[in-house]
């Protein structure tokens, strides 16, 4: 049995069964394999979502009592994910049961792999419901579906374009009768006031690095009009929200769960009109019952100068911030339509954010038209030495579906990458009028490195706090662990698992020996990275510990390790005793639950 989620009862004999299987697909690298982790890092929320809106189908008696509602939940990132095993384990028992399987997520870069499981699901005969992100942002801004998402309605696979958290009981009911149509297409943006809070069950956390965490996305929708987001045209300009006090309840009761660390998956957490009401929440249950979660929020540009924002974020819990920085050139952010980020107050924001102790985390793109090596180089160094920023992520710029960018470029037919699998971020998929692909690809890898050295993550967590010590440093550790498995943190996890059957439709499956070959030096060079790694993080840690709070990892006593890395030469490997006490570090900060 894997951590997957799923309810095991014996069918009454009067009732039928309705089997969801819900599954978020990973997405291929490169080389055609499947991406998954020993341990992920973020959970789904859509996911959870998804869980949780069909537990509330199955207990609302919506479908007609004789029916028996029943769950499985797989994410491929952290699962592994056999379409016949899928197929016999929850396939129809009887020919009155139905079995169906709904892609969840779906977002640009996972597409291929999303097509190959859903032609292999229809090739079994199970009806294939396919939403999320890449359907939703085509079907939005296109007449018809593009051939990729034909493929799949010619294979009788069912599109859905929006959100469901008002159709799913009637989508199910078709499912039910065998009367799925080719699409669903969801005008109506549902209310979310009384919609059930995303539910992830503890037995998939397990697959996760810091398995006591939670999300939700609090709100929905975006006021602003950036031109590279598909948010605004998939969820609309029109904020909506769950009820605060729904949240207030849930915090509380995951707490009793050991549940103490949340991610609000809001894209813009300061334009949901509740946030107050939920700050309010969350400060009475930290200050008068002692449940003290911590959070991640993402915010704009201007959340800093909304009275009482900061403070309430401060005292609510917030012990980092991910603001929507993306450039610090005004031209560039004229260029994306973000009118909203003035670069000359950034400086200000940052030290606004710092005050109240609360570390920030940018969002940061990288390939505008007027970008060069040299302009991106010189903004990293001013992220780090200029602005004090603890944290960045970057994205190389991508024109994703669902997009302004993108509408207007297939409109004027500039050419743009035609494998779905590259719109990650990390891939350049479009031409630019300043870099080469391979120029723009090393300036990206570049901002990664040199964000952050050795140098860099010690002068941040050296003007870190007690609150925000320890956050910064695993997501140092989740960051550089990322550039060892060679793709973007946020799509990644720790120690890649590849699967020799499970590749790309069009590619060959290699014989065993040949894999072995392939994989057994590949994974013996990221053991060693790992390893050199962890004694980088240890020795970061010893000269920066005194400004961590008191906690299983910084009580224990390890001597400094002869590890050179911070001058960026490559190190030999640690000798045994030393690789020791860098595991022994290693199991602390997990077993310490070091917040
Ligand atoms: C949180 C988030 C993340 C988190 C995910 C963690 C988590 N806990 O979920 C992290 C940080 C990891 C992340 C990473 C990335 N993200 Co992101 N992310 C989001 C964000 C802000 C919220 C997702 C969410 O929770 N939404 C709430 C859920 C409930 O809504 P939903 O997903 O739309 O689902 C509803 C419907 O779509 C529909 N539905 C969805 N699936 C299905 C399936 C069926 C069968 C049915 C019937 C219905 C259905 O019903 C759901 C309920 O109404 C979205 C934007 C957004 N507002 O949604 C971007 C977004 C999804 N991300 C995006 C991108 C590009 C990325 C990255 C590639 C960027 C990067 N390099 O980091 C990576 C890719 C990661 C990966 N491969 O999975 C894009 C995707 C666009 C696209 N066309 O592909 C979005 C839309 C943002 C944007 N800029 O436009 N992301």
């Amino acid at each position: 049995m894997t951590g997957r989620l799923e309810d095991v009862m014996d069918p009454d004999p009067a009732s039928r069964v309705l089997t969801v299987v819900l599954l978020k697909p990973s997405r291929y690298d490169d080389d055609g394999y499947v991406v998954r982790h020993w341990r992920g890092v973020l959970p789904s929320n859509t996911l959870a979502a998804m869980h949780a809106l069909t537990g509330q189908v199955a207990s609302s008696g919506a479908l007609g009592s004789a029916v028996d509602v029943r769950t499985a939940a797989y994410d491929e990132t952290v699962h592994r994910v056999d379409p016949a095993e899928i197929a016999r384990r929850h396939g129809p028992r009887r020919p009155s049961d139905v079995t169906v399987i709904a892609l969840v997520a779906v977002q640009t870069n996972q597409w291929p792999r999303a097509a190959d499981l859903a032609l292999e699901f229809r090739r079994r005969g199970l009806p294939v419901l396919v939403g999320g992100f890449h359907v939703s942002g085509i079907l939005e801004l296109f007449s018809g579906p593009t051939p990729e998402l034909q493929e799949l309605l010619d294979a009788g696979a069912t599109l859905v374009h929006g959100e469901v958290e008002e159709s799913w009981a009637p989508i199910l009911k078709d499912a039910l009768e065998g009367r799925l149509r080719p699409r669903y297409d969801i005008h109506e943006r549902p209310g979310l006031e009384n919609a059930p809070l995303p539910d992830i069950p503890p037995r998939y956390m397990r697959r996760f690095a810091y398995p006591h965490m939670a999300t939700v996305d609090v709100g929905r929708g975006c006021p602003f009009d950036c031109s590279f987001c598909s948010i605004i045209n998939v969820q609309g300009k029109t904020m909506r929200h769950r009820d605060p006090a729904a949240i207030e309840r849930a915090v509380r009761d995951n707490w009793k769960r050991g549940i103490d660390y949340y991610f609000f998956t809001d894209d813009n957490f300061s334009r949901n009109p509740c946030w107050e009401a939920v700050f309010d929440g969350l400060i009475r249950l930290r200050e008068e019952e002692g449940v003290r979660i911590d959070f991640m929020m993402q915010v704009d540009a201007l959340a800093w100068k909304m009275p009482r924002f900061i403070d309430k974020a401060a005292r609510a819990g917030s012990s980092q911030v991910f603001i929507g920085m993306e450039s610090i050139r005004p031209a560039n952010l004229k260029a994306a339509g973000k009118r909203q980020n003035k670069a000359a107050e950034y400086r200000q924001m940052i030290g606004a954010w710092h005050r109240a102790g609360i570390a920030c985390h940018v969002g940061y793109i990288l390939g505008f038209p007027d970008d060069t090596p040299n302009t991106i180089a010189e903004d990293v160094r001013d992220l780090l030495e200029v602005l004090d920023v603890d944290q960045a992520s970057f994205f190389m710029l991508t024109p994703i579906p669902g997009s302004h960018d993108h509408l207007e470029m297939v409109r004027k037919k500039i050419p743009l990458d035609a494998d779905p699998g590259n719109y990650d971020s990390f891939h350049p998929v479009m031409r630019h009028p300043r870099m080469s692909g391979a120029e723009w690809l090393a300036a990206y890898r570049r901002a990664w490195r040199d964000f952050y050295s050795f140098d860099a993550m010690r002068r941040a967590l050296l003007r870190a706090n007690h609150r925000t010590y320890w956050g910064l440093f695993k997501n140092y550790l989740w960051y550089r662990a990322a550039m060892i498995e060679d793709s973007h943190p946020m799509i990644t996890g720790f120690l890649r698992l590849k699967d020799r059957t499970q590749r790309r439709r069009g590619l060959a499956v290699e014989g065993r020996l040949a894999h072995l070959r392939r994989r057994l030096p590949e994974v013996w060079g990221q053991l060693r990275a790992y390893a050199r790694l962890l004694a980088e993080m240890q020795d970061l840690w010893l000269q920066t510990r005194h400004v961590a709070p008191p906690s299983l990892a910084s009580r224990l006593r390890l001597p400094a390790l002869p590890v050179r890395a911070r001058r960026h030469v490559e190190p030999s490997p640690p000798p045994i005793a030393a690789l020791a006490c860098t595991a022994a570090f290693g199991l602390a900060l997990v077993a310490g639950r070091t917040k």
